[in-house]
Parts: structure tokens; C-alpha cells; sequence
């Protein structure tokens, strides 16, 4: 499989506020953008007619960077202007050799700073790119991330639900099953008897969408029945073979998240050669067995499933290189709440004393442009810190030379 991922941190935007500070017209400014641009994609998996193919590109093209032929062969770089890799693109597309994986994988690259499709979940709309949304969490385990059966009651689950809706929650996890390290599977009865009752609570009194954390086709279904506008998968479809039809058969959205090794096992030895291209080569199948079910791409959620099998650095790198997902076309959720990497990072602290560190966490992320969706506990600060990030991420107001 080829993959391209872009490598700068570059962003159109910020080219945009230059030309209007260099009091360029708007046409001229339209047409440096097609020129301007520079791109760093890192390629993989190439077969040896791509490689052919690179190697003779002549100066209308990027400049092809090969990897070491003996270690790495099938990689290089490939460093140019946009227009340049358009007509990369063409040219790999009218090849005789058959380059289209080729082509497809860097246009998809270049396609990487462009916002996915709306999102419908009954009454509300996912703008993409306009903003950070919330997740709220709501468990009803005995033993969760961090709740430790606080919210076990159904009618305290409920009232736990309906008060992270009051405080700008876009959206409520509802979960029956700890997913947290070491924990061990529920039966269907079980969680369906956890979850449901708060489900239905919730539907009748919050126009909020709801989803449910479940990997079982069954509990799937009938939560879907109760009210649930998405299904989170935390293993992106790999484990009931029956429920990406379920999903697809009620028309609703889903979330595919990454995990190496299930909730019991994952943090034993968590390992990848790069855990960026694992992750991508893991939720593209992922993508694959929804699809084939009926499940429309725009009604697909991925996650990069931080703590899901991964050791602190692992964390911190895909947290930071999110934005190399992006090459997916879809919306990116991703959780860190009170997790224990952040606690790690804050000296040790328990999961019950981590909010600022996920605060942290959430705006790092608003701030690089990674996440789409976060999913968090505290919602109320949550919001407040994003509200701070994407104003600052977003803001263009730089005084009159740069109005529009
Ligand atoms: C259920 N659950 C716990 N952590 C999660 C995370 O990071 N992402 C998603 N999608 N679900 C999670």
C-alpha cells in the first residue's frame, strides 16, 4: 500500500495574511497560491515502477529524494510546489505502468488540508474545520478511566449526562464496558442493562446526539433502536464481524478508533516500526470494513485511540502528528481525558487531580489543527479552554494592513 503523508507544518492561511499585508489583489493572491505553496510529502510502500517512475521526473515535477535502497527501499521524499504535484498526479494517472495507487496517494495528500464533509446527527450539524467539538463522557461501569462507579446509578448517569449537555457537550459517549488497561469484557445482558436505561433517559430529555461505546453488534442494535445517532467502535470494527451491517442498516455515523491488542492486554508491550503508518494502514482497513457494509464515508469518525496499546512517547508522537491522518479525508476525534500519560506528565498525579493536564492536552490539539472532536469529562472547562485555542488558531485581525 502507498502512502504519502505531507511533512509541513505550512498552512494556506497563513500565505493569505502575507499577501494581504503585501497588499496584493485578490486574483493575484488566487494565483500565488496555485504556485506558492511548498509540500514535503514522505512516501512509502512504493513498487519498484513508482520508483521508476520518480526517478525520472525532470524539473516540471518535485524532486524525488529515494530512501536507502537497502534498508528502506520503497520510501523517499518528494519536496515541491503545488502545481508541481498536480501535474505529478496527472502524469503518474497516464501511466502505462499502472501508477494509480501512486497518484491517488499523493493527491490525497495534497487534499490532507481540506475539511471533511458535514456531519448531520439528528438535529445538529458538524462543521469541520470551524471549530473543536465536545464529546462528553458519560460511563456507567463500575469501574471506568477514571469515575470508579460514580455515575453507576441510571438515574445519576442520566443527571450526569443531561449536566455535561447543559455545559455545551456537541455530543454524549454513553459506555457500559470499562475499556480502561487490564480490564476484562461484559456480556452483552450486562451491558445492554447498563446502557440502554440511560439512553432512553437522555433521549427524552436532551435533543443532544448520542453515541454508545460498544464493539458488540447486539448492544449496538438495540441502543440504535433506544435513540443513538453513532456507534464508537474503540476497535475500529475488528471485532463483531455483525456490527458495521448494524450501523449502516440504521443509517448511522460510527467512530473507528485504533488499538493494538484488546482493553486486557494493550499496554503489555505496545510496539510499532512507525506508528503513524500503523495506525493509518490499521484504520484504512478499518474504513474498508465499513464501506463494504453500506456505511457511507461521511458518517465515518476516526481515532488515532490514544492509550489504546501505545507507550507514553507513542502517545505524544501521534498527538503531535496527528494532522498526518488527515490524509484519511475524515474527521478526527481523539481522546485524552484524564488519561495516564497526562498524569505522568504532571508529575504522577491521579486520574481524579488531571484536568489541567487535559486542558493541556485539548488545546495542544485545537492549537495544531489535529482533532476535530474531543472527547473529554469535564466539559465545561473543556469548552472554555478550546473557545481560547481555536480564537487564536483562528484570529486575522492583525490591523488595517491586513484587512481583507
Ligand atoms: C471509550 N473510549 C475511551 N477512550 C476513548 C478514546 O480515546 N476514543 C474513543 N473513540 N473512545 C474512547
Amino acid at each position: 500500500m502507498i502512502r504519502a503523508r505531507p511533512l509541513t507544518s505550512e498552512h494556506p492561511e497563513d500565505l493569505i495574511l502575507a499577501f494581504r499585508r503585501m497588499g496584493l489583489t485578490e486574483p493575484t493572491q488566487r494565483a500565488l497560491l496555485e504556485t506558492l505553496p511548498f509540500t514535503r510529502l514522505l512516501l512509502t510502500g512504493l513498487l519498484p515502477q513508482d520508483e521508476a517512475f520518480l526517478q525520472t521526473l525532470s524539473e516540471a515535477f518535485p524532486e524525488w529524494l529515494p530512501g536507502d535502497v537497502h534498508s528502506r527501499s520503497g520510501t523517499g521524499l518528494l519536496t515541491g510546489r503545488a502545481e508541481q504535484f498536480q501535474r505529478l498526479v496527472t502524469a503518474a494517472r497516464a501511466d502505462a505502468r499502472g501508477l494509480s495507487a501512486l497518484a491517488s496517494a499523493v493527491a490525497s495528500a495534497l487534499a490532507a488540508g481540506v475539511a471533511p464533509a458535514v456531519l448531520t446527527l439528528g438535529e445538529r450539524r458538524f462543521e469541520w474545520g470551524s471549530r473543536t467539538y465536545v464529546m462528553g463522557v458519560v460511563n456507567v461501569t463500575p469501574d471506568s478511566f477514571s469515575d470508579g462507579g460514580r455515575h453507576a446509578g441510571t438515574d445519576a448517569a442520566v443527571a450526569h449526562g443531561l449536566a455535561l449537555a447543559e455545559a455545551g457537550a456537541d455530543l454524549l459517549d454513553v459506555g457500559g464496558e470499562s475499556t480502561r488497561p487490564g480490564s476484562l469484557p461484559v456480556s452483552a445482558d450486562e451491558e445492554l442493562a447498563r446502557v440502554i436505561p440511560v439512553i432512553e433517559g437522555l433521549r427524552a430529555r436532551t435533543d443532544v446526539p448520542l453515541s454508545v461505546d460498544t464493539t458488540k453488534a447486539a448492544v449496538a442494535r438495540e441502543a440504535l433502536k433506544a435513540g443513538t445517532h453513532l456507534i464508537n467502535d474503540i476497535t475500529g470494527f475488528s471485532s463483531d464481524a455483525g456490527l458495521p451491517r448494524v450501523v449502516a442498516e440504521a443509517g448511522a455515523a460510527c467512530c473507528l478508533m485504533h488499538i493494538q491488542g484488546t482493553p486486557a492486554t494493550m499496554q503489555q508491550a505496545p510496539r510499532y516500526d512507525d506508528v503513524v503508518e500503523d495506525v493509518l494502514a490499521f484504520l484504512e482497513a478499518a474504513i474498508l470494513r465499513a464501506e463494504s457494509a453500506g456505511i457511507p464515508r461521511g458518517r465515518i469518525l476516526l481515532d488515532p485511540g490514544i492509550g489504546f496499546g501505545k507507550t507514553f512517547e507513542h502517545n505524544l508522537f501521534l498527538l503531535r502528528r496527528l494532522p498526518e491522518l488527515r490524509v484519511l479525508g475524515l474527521p478526527l476525534l481523539v481522546g485524552t481525558s484524564r488519561k495516564g500519560f497526562l498524569g505522568r506528565l504532571a508529575g504522577g498525579k491521579p486520574a481524579s487531580e488531571r484536568l489541567a493536564a487535559t486542558l493541556g492536552s485539548v488545546a495542544s490539539m485545537a492549537a495544531l489543527g489535529g482533532a476535530d472532536v474531543v472527547r473529554v469529562h469535564d466539559v465545561t472547562e473543556a469548552r472554555d479552554a478550546l473557545a481560547v485555542a481555536d480564537a487564536i488558531r483562528r484570529c486575522e485581525d492583525g490591523g488595517t494592513f491586513y484587512a481583507r
